[in-house]
């Protein structure tokens, strides 16, 4: 039978998908859930270009403290190159993305 109603298997791990508590699984409960991925996923994205842009700043006034002698700063001064491209184009593709994506809508 083509329309036969279809259920979740026994202690199926997507029967907290019923948000309301009324033994049915609608559509729009899984596109509740879908959403609140997806906003979990931006505020994670969020989170690691505000790492990438504090420890950049950071880095910065360590580097300038006295604690830190000139021989080993000139020594990895490359080093020092490729972190700050590295964290700059975690911020900057996370702008890029956030500005595509509401383009996008
Ligand atoms: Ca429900």
């Amino acid at each position: 039978m083509a329309d036969e109603q279809k259920t979740l298997q026994q202690d199926s791990e997507f029967n907290e998908l019923d948000l309301d508590g009324d033994g049915i699984v609608s559509d729009q409960e899984i596109k509740t859930l879908e959403a609140i991925e997806k906003r979990d996923k931006m505020d994670a994205q969020k989170k690691m270009a505000w790492v990438a842009m504090v420890s950049m700043l950071i880095f910065t006034a360590l580097v300038f403290l006295p604690i830190f002698p000139d021989t080993r700063i000139k020594a990895l001064a490359d080093l020092f190159g490729l972190f700050y491209i590295g964290m700059a184009s975690v911020c900057g593709a996370y702008m890029g993305m956030t500005a595509y994506m509401s383009k996008g809508k």
